[in-house]
């Protein structure tokens, strides 16, 4: 039997499989909105048999966007424009998530193809950028960014709790909060980008606070019985691993009594300086630990993207949900193919009946 291949219920989401397509922007809105491009994507990876497929980093706010291109919920219109991309994902027998977020010091960046860099100061296509403290991010983010008063966290906040809302409304089931990556949640927790000496800086309890009470806040108005995560990057990878984990770990404790049901296990992203060691699967030991110390079910992504070392990711209880990404984009059929290598019986049930009826009976490969 396949680890891979079993269900997974969380609260009151149940997954066909273990696999789970994370959030990876588009880059392809304007103004926000998503759009013919968005849909045809979303549609189509979840007609490749994946139990939760989760729509990429959609800014709260215009200024939460790392691009120009990133999907927004601000507003009522967006969120109606996300409601058949929804629909399609659930007729495909997937879980249709969001992930929500604010960008921080990193937004008002060009498309990865057209710089992956700040837009240039005084270009109208770029905006100021916000964050705790007036750090930039270095190399190629070189923008410094507005400190954040009081009155900018309290609203950031309310922004994530309406564009929870907006996300509800729109008929997602399973809602993330992007708290990774060096984004504007990230930025609160490391020390990297956070110099503040008030109530948000300084003390693990401090960097911690936005964090939590952005979670506390949304998960008042995120439904009880639906799934509500956070991704989050537990080490930095910059020569203070032991210290940076520690730290996550206590976090993750806190975002648990918040209520939080999952978290999605990542790099912080949060210095230029830091050295990852890529190599297949590399987090998958660290979410583990995360989710012993922890108590929480953890996914994680990065290189997971053979059957057989996501087969192992979830048989040696390291992760909870494998999460495929790049290899989705190659292959949106990568379940199937999957259950394939792994010589699952009726892997065919990872597709909808008009394609495994056909699949199945004539055995392509
Ligand atoms: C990403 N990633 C990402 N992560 C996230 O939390 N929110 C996002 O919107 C995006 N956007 C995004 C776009 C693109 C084009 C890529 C390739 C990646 C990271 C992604 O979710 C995943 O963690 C990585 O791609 C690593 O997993 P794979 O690709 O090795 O399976
Ligand atoms: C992965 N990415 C994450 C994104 C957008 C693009 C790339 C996101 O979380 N919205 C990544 C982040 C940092 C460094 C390398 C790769």
């Amino acid at each position: 039997m396949s680890a891979l291949f079993e269900p997974f219920k969380l609260k009151g989401a149940s997954l066909r499989n273990r696999i789970a397509v994370p959030p990876m922007c588009q880059y392809m809105a304007v103004d926000g909105m998503p759009n013919d491009w968005h849909h045809a994507h979303y549609a189509q990876i979840a007609r490749g048999g994946a139990g939760l497929v989760i729509v990429e980093a959609t800014a709260v706010s215009p200024e939460g966007r790392i691009t120009p291109g990133c999907t927004g919920i601000w507003n009522d219109g967006q969120a109606k424009a996300f409601a058949p991309t929804v629909a399609a994902i659930k007729a495909a027998g997937a879980v249709p998530g969001i992930q929500i977020a604010h960008a921080g010091r990193k937004a008002s960046a060009n498309r990865p193809w057209e710089g992956d860099d700040h837009i240039a100061e005084g270009d109208a296509g770029g905006w100021q950028t916000i964050a705790p403290s007036p750090i930039e991010f270095g190399a190629h983010l070189p923008k410094v960014p507005r400190a954040m008063t009081l009155d900018d966290i309290a609203r950031v906040r309310e922004d994530f709790v309406a564009a929870a809302k907006r996300a509800l409304d729109a008929g997602f089931e399973w809602l993330e909060l992007h708290f990774a990556h060096g984004y504007l949640g990230q930025s609160f927790f490391s020390e990297h980008s956070n110099q503040r000496n008030d109530a948000y800086g300084g003390s693990l309890e401090n960097r911690s606070r936005f964090l939590l009470e952005t979670l506390a806040a949304v998960r008042k108005v995120w439904p009880e019985h639906l799934p509500l995560t956070a991704r989050f990057g537990v080490i930095e990878y910059d020569g203070r691993d032991e210290q940076t984990l520690a730290e996550s770990i206590e976090l993750a404790k806190g975002f648990k009594r918040e209520g939080l049901d999952m978290l999605s296990v990542s790099v912080g992203f949060s210095t230029p300086a830091a050295r990852v060691p890529w190599a297949p699967a590399f987090l998958a030991p660290i979410a583990q630990k995360v989710r012993r110390a922890a108590g929480l079910p953890v996914s994680s992504a990065w290189g997971i993207g053979v059957p057989e070392l996501a087969e192992r990711c979830v048989a040696s209880e390291q992760l909870d949900l494998v999460m495929v990404g790049r290899a989705h984009l190659a292959n949106p059929h990568w379940p199937y193919f999957a259950a394939q290598e792994l010589k699952v019986e009726r892997a065919a049930w990872t597709l909808p009946a008009p394609y495994a009826h056909w699949l199945e009976r004539y055995k392509v490969s």
